[in-house]
């Protein structure tokens, strides 16, 4: 169970963010900020207290905090992410969990890695080598990891930008799942709820308390993820999508 989340409000720079959506066209503000505060409403539904940090002009996906750290029961990982102008982001978000944990822990250069794609599954976690994340950067999380008693291991990406961007595990051995990760054996031990190509931004959802968040305006995922018996929470996120983040890249949940 998670009874905290951290989320950034979005600045005005939010527009300049890195994408490769550019045909969904540019984020609306006052949209984003609309819907980061339905967001955050989702989330205390969900019995979590939710820590809002001030907004960061300098970086423009600074709202997008799962990517720079980490948490685990045990340490909070800062991360060391792959695009460039995403790394300032880390020391902003590292003032403010320094003093909340006992153990934290650093990747280092040549290290990169971006939290999106990371998967945590009970103990394990699934790290995708990606655009963002290299083998250096998995590896020191992976040592890291087993420092405090976690396992960790490789997932190699094709397509998508981070690993849940096309991912996210309900608990139970339930995971949503799509495009080039359905027939991947890694994943073969889970049940799976397929999304279909069409709906692929809604394989991005999160798991909080026995309540699944989801992306607004995916009916057949929606459909499936109410059959598994979880309560469905629709939360708006169109202005995130236009920069290539989905729900889980808006907070980070512990
Ligand atoms: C980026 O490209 O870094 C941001 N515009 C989106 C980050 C999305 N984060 C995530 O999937 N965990």
């Amino acid at each position: 169970m998670f009874s905290k989340a951290i989320v950034r409000t979005p600045g005005k720079s939010l527009i300049d963010g890195l994408t490769d959506s550019k045909h969904l066209g540019s984020p609306d503000y006052q949209k984003a900020i609309t819907q980061h505060k339905a967001y955050i409403m989702a989330l205390q539904s969900c019995g979590l207290e939710v820590h809002v940090l001030e907004s960061c002009e300098d970086y423009p996906d600074s709202t997008f905090v799962e990517d720079v750290a980490l948490i685990t029961p045990k340490c909070a990982i800062f991360t060391r992410p792959g695009a460039e102008s995403r790394r300032g982001e880390v020391e902003q978000i590292e003032t403010v969990l320094r003093d909340q944990f006992d153990n934290v822990e650093r990747v280092e250069a040549p290290g990169t890695i971006e939290a999106g794609d990371i998967m945590m599954v009970d103990n394990h976690y699934y790290i995708g080598l990606s655009d963002r994340t290299n083998i250096q950067g998995a590896e020191q999380i992976i040592g890291i990891l087993n420092k405090y008693g976690y396992t960790g291991s490789t997932v190699n990406l094709k397509e998508v930008l981070h690993l849940k961007t096309g991912l996210s595990y309900l608990e139970n051995n339930l995971l949503v799942i799509c495009g080039e990760f359905k027939n991947d054996p890694i994943f073969s031990r889970f049940d799976h709820i397929d999304i279909p190509e069409e709906e692929s931004y809604a394989a991005n959802c999160i798991w909080v308390n026995d309540n699944v968040l989801i992306p607004t305006g995916y009916p057949l995922a929606k459909g499936k993820i109410i059959s598994t018996g979880y309560n469905v929470i629709e939360v708006d996120v169109s202005e995130y999508k236009k920069l290539d983040g989905g729900l889980s890249c808006l907070s980070l949940r512990y």
